[in-house]
């Protein structure tokens, strides 16, 4: 085990000279400042930290990171503060540096030849988005969060999204890294190189390592050519076996180019409308549960809207759709969307939730839902399943909110109950008890749980190689 390196509080001496590298833009010592950044945004995990740390440059990161290998002092790295499991939120004691990377915000370099982006750690994804789309390019990572994260948070991470299935997760994403080590070496591998078979590929560790194995300052991303055709339809589905079917049809339909394949269950889509403005039911009747889905094709004659067409009739005719519409604007499409995005704030609004973010192969989840589901429902009568995500990644955002009559903290204590039911199907499936949002605080006990020795070991070494004095998030993952 790496020693606990924030055991006591940081010399003051130390917190001077990082104030001094930084200047006076750089840092904050005031609660006002600190607050929103000590909380994570589910609001179950708050922390403290000796300092707030705003690095506006590499050169100020490696320096900042230097002082804290010489005194031993604990840096939590942050980005936007949107993880789903408190992976950026410091812990109690406040012995930690919390490094927040939004000043470090530059689109260093577009390139549309090599359909590449090189950018700055601390950029909000939503930004990169329109960066690369003013080239005529698209950067495809795609998720509810994409207006506040930033994507040293979302390589971090390996964030996933909703148009994975077409474009891969973070990580298939990118083709360079620059990292500051927790020895404030900074190690350059900013390369733009679609092919480098020179030995590890060290990126790749940094990536998914959530802030345990140094600061992403920088990176080199994958574009793709701008999508001119896209159909979006709104369909509501039979049942599970139908919408696993209808995934496995739209990919023959669209000449394999779904570039989203979402599940949404009526419940998600009644919390959405309930609690977020300006949302209309796409469909009038009533149904259990539906698919989000989308064509894209590069080229504006891409033929996508006939292909939609073509798909929904057949899809229709045999029963497996019971009704849809495909957007006719982009008003209509952003409706669908909104409703879709919508549901994690609107089951945040309803009261307390228990998720689940799981994966298993994509055949196996009809049957994952419905075991888990009864599982669920026999160990806590009323609880209400909220199932919607990336079925077609077999991602599903499995999760339940309280019983309507039952206090928040009371459903609240029966988390780890619920997580290991739900948990112990999913592997049991051969499935992923975190598929997109990482462990951070929240799943460290149940990663622990389910890991097998091998494994966790083999990361234990790779992290006593890289932060040999454990300065780097600790608490979280390991
Ligand atoms: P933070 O929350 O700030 O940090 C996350 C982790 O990364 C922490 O461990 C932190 O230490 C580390 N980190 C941050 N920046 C750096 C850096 N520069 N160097 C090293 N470590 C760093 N996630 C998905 O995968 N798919 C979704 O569809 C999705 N939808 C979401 C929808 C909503 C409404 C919300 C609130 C969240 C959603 N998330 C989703 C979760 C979250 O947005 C992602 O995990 C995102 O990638 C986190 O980015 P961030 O910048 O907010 O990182
Ligand atoms: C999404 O896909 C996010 O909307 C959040 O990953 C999921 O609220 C959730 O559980
Ligand atoms: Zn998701």
């Amino acid at each position: 085990m790496a020693p606990d390196a924030a055991s006591t509080a940081p010399a003051s001496e130390a917190l001077d000279r990082i104030k001094s590298i930084v200047g006076d833009k750089g840092w904050s010592a005031a609660p006002d400042d600190q607050a929103p950044l000590l909380t994570d945004w589910r609001g179950h995990f708050s922390g403290q930290c000796a300092l707030l740390v705003r690095p506006a440059s590499t050169e100020e990161t490696a320096q900042v990171m230097t002082v804290c290998a010489e005194y031993g002092i604990a840096v939590v790295p942050q980005g936007g503060n949107t993880s789903m499991c408190a992976a950026a939120t410091p812990q109690p004691h406040g012995h930690e540096i919390l490094l927040n990377m939004g000043r470090m915000n530059a689109i260093r370099d577009v390139d549309p030849l090599n359909y590449t982006v090189t950018v700055e750690a601390g950029c909000i994804l939503q930004d990169i988005q329109a960066a690369s789309a003013e080239a005529d390019r698209l950067f495809p990572l795609s998720l509810g969060a994409e207006g506040s994260c930033q994507i040293g948070g979302n390589l971090s991470t390996n964030a996933g999204g909703v148009n994975v299935l077409r474009y891969g997760n973070a990580r298939d994403l990118v083709l360079g890294l620059e990292v500051v080590l927790p020895s404030g070496q900074v190690w350059n591998g900013l390369r733009r190189l679609r092919k480098d078979n020179t030995g590890y590929d060290l990126k790749h560790l940094f990536v998914g390592s959530e802030g345990t194995l140094g600061v992403i300052t920088a990176a080199v991303l994958k574009l793709f050519p701008l999508p001119k055709d896209v159909q979006t339809c709104f369909a509501a589905v039979r049942d599970l076996d139908a919408v696993i079917e209808l995934l496995a049809r739209a990919r023959e339909a669209s000449g394999d180019a779904v570039s989203s394949f979402e599940m949404i269950g009526r419940f998600g889509i009644d919390l959405a409308i309930k609690h977020i403005s300006g949302i209309t039911d796409p469909l009038q009747e009533r149904n259990d549960l539906y698919a989000l889905i989308e064509f894209s094709g590069a080229r504006a004659d891409s033929g996508m809207a006939g292909n939609m067409e073509a798909f929904l009739e057949t899809a229709f005719e045999d029963g497996l759709v019971l009704d849809a519409t495909i957007a006719q604007s982009d008003a209509q499409r952003g409706n669908f969307w909104k409703i879709r995005e919508g549901i994690t704030e609107a089951q945040a609004v309803e009261g307390g939730s228990i998720k689940h973010d799981i994966a298993v192969p994509v055949s196996r989840v009809p049957d994952l839902v419905r075991t888990a589901t009864q599982a669920v429902v026999d160990f806590m009568p009323g609880i209400r399943p909220c199932c919607f995500g990336h079925v077609g990644d077999g991602n599903l955002h499995f999760n339940f909110s309280q019983p309507p009559e039952m206090e928040k903290k009371a459903f609240l204590e029966h988390w780890h109950d619920v997580n290991r039911i739900v948990h112990d199907i999913v592997v049991e499936m051969g499935g992923s008890i975190s598929a997109e949002h990482g462990i951070g605080q929240l799943k460290r006990d149940e990663l622990h749980h389910y890991k097998p020795d091998l494994d966790l070991d083999l990361m234990r070494r790779i992290k006593a190689a890289i932060d040999p004095k454990g300065l780097m998030n600790p608490g979280k993952m390991l």
